[in-house]
Parts: C-alpha cells; structure tokens; sequence
C-alpha cells in the first residue's frame, strides 16, 4: 500500500522490524461498543496489559483517511470520543481511504491493518459472525470470510452471544478457519464460558497456540486462524440471566427494525442496560484476558522465529 495512507507508529515498527512480540488491537469496540470514557479506559487498560505480558500493542483506527497502526493516547481519546466516526469492515475501507475519513475498524478491517504492518496477532472481545435469523436476514459478518483469507490469529472469547453460535461455527469450517480453544475444548459464548459446542481443536499452552500459527502459515494460501479462549471463570455471567436479556435485546431491535451495522452496537447498550452495566463489565474482563493471552502467544510466536 501507498506510505501516505499507512502510518506505522516508530515503537510498533522497531519492534516488527526486530521481530519482537506485537500484538494488534480493534478500535470498533472503542467507538462504537462501550460508552464513553469507559471505552477510552478500556482501550488504555488492554495496551497496559499487552506491556505487562511483553508485547507491543497496537491499536489500529484510520484517522483522516491513514491507517494508523498503533494509536497514541490522544488518539484513542479521539476515537473514544469524536462523534463522526465510521465503523469500517473490508467493504468500506477504499471509500474511507479515498474521502480522507475517520473510521474505527472492526476484526475484518483491523486483520486488514495488522496484516499490511505485518503483525501476526490480534486480540478482541468476541469477533462477528453469524446472525440469529440468518436464513431470513442474510446478515453474517464479514469477519468470517476475512479469517478465511488474512493470515492473522484473531484471540477472542468466542462470538458474540448475541449470534447463532452453531451457524458461526458451521460457517467457519465451512470457510477452512481453524478454530482453536484456549484450554478448552468447547467454543466459549462470549459472557460465559462454555456454549455446549465441542471444538475440533485446543492448545494447551501459548508455546503450542505459536506452533499451531507457524504450520497454518506454512501452508499455501493460509488465511486466518480463531483462537478461542474463555471468559475468566471469576467474572463469567449466569447463562440464563444474560440469555434471556439478550432476547429482549433481540425483540427490541426487532421491532424497532434495527438492521446491518447499527445491529451489533445497538444489541451491546441494551444489555448493558438490561442488566444495569453487568454485561460491560464482563466484557472489559474478557478482552482483557484475551489481550494477556494474545501477547502471550506473541512472545512464543517471535521465539519460534528465531
Ligand atoms: N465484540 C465486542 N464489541 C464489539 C465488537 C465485537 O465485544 O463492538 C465489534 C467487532 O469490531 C466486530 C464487529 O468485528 O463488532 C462486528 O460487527 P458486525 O456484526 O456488524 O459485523
Ligand atoms: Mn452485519
């Protein structure tokens, strides 16, 4: 890609050119799946915990129309913010290149980012998938046929709760896209722990997970691998209570006829409503254990480089 539409921050670019542990970090999540200012902490608190593991973060955003791999910390004020800002998968990022916008990326558009910088790993909170209604919608996001084509390890406590999970998983294998639990053999739901979905796949350790990543990549035309890793037991919420809230989520989105990309956003402030700010929590929890395991697997990745 042209040098004026990427901007690579000096740390982030030291540390991949030196093949030392980074780890790539979404924006969506900061402007347009948590409130303000806890978005803004949120995101700071993540970049903390890819540090404290031994890992460079890198948060990815386009700002002005520049891919910016790794943000400073006004920037994440801004993207936490700044009310114009997009929410970019694959399809939108030529137009907002293009027209000079600002735009937060979800796991397709970040997978994008991290793989022009080279980064190999990325950590969010659950990624997209498939919708419940499917047949019927057609709505399935387009970070499932990213990860079947951008060689990127995508850390993420399953998908979302508020997807059908059998499809997702379904559509997945479909796609060729390993699907790795994380000390687990089951795919995690997001708010808890176990979705009663079996995995064909686990890692018992960071050092197998940058094993798995090394033989996938060294297959011809490799895309992206998920590697599934459970909310911490301590902060999981009752199956029950959040299903049901998510119903009612569903029901209200339904009625009031909320489609495409404000879906997601709209279906997160209802639970976190629904259930007086425990669903937020849960998911400040989760992201930041799959940031410590992402960076993690970053360490034991750039090792198996050497
Ligand atoms: N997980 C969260 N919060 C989020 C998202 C995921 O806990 O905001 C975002 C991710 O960026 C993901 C996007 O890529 O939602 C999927 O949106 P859609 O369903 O419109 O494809
Ligand atoms: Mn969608």
């Amino acid at each position: 890609m042209k040098n004026s539409h990427v901007n690579i921050h000096p740390e982030v670019q030291e540390a991949i050119s030196k093949n030392k542990p980074v780890v790539a970090l979404e924006s969506t999540i900061i402007s347009h799946g948590m409130p303000w200012p806890g978005n803004v902490e949120t995101a700071l608190l993540l970049e903390e915990t890819v540090r404290a593991n031994g890992a460079v973060p890198a948060t990815i955003a386009i700002i002005e129309g520049v891919f910016r791999i790794g943000l400073d910390k006004k920037e994440v004020e801004f993207m936490g913010s700044e009310k114009n800002i997009r929410k970019a998968s694959r399809a939108d990022i030529p137009g907002v290149l293009a027209k000079g916008e600002n735009a937060a990326v979800t796991v397709s558009g970040t997978m994008i980012g991290a793989h022009i910088a080279g980064i190999r790993i990325f950590a969010t909170g659950g990624i997209g998938g498939v919708h419940r209604g499917a047949e019927k919608n057609f709505d399935i996001s387009a970070d499932l046929p990213e990860l079947s084509k951008t060689p990127v390890a995508v850390v993420s406590a399953g998908a979302k709760a508020i997807l059908d999970l059998p499809l997702t998983l379904e559509y997945l294998e479909t796609l060729g896209v390993p699907v790795v639990g994380f000390k687990t053999s089951e795919l995690p739901a997001f708010y808890y722990r176990k979705s009663g979905l079996m995995l064909n796949e686990s890692v018992s350790s960071a050092n197998e997970a940058a094993r798995l990543m090394f033989m996938q990549w060294q297959l011809p035309d490799s895309g992206g691998i998920l590697i599934a890793n459970p909310i911490p037991e301590e902060d999981a919420l009752d199956s029950q209570i959040i299903n049901s809230a998510i119903e009612s989520a569903l029901k209200l989105a339904d009625e009031k006829k909320i489609k495409g990309k404000a879906l997601t956003p709209f279906l997160l402030k209802e639970l976190e409503k629904i259930t007086t700010g425990k669903s937020q929590k849960a998911n400040i929890a989760l992201v930041k254990n799959n940031a410590a395991v992402a960076a993690q697997i970053a360490v034991e990745y750039s090792n198996l480089q050497k």
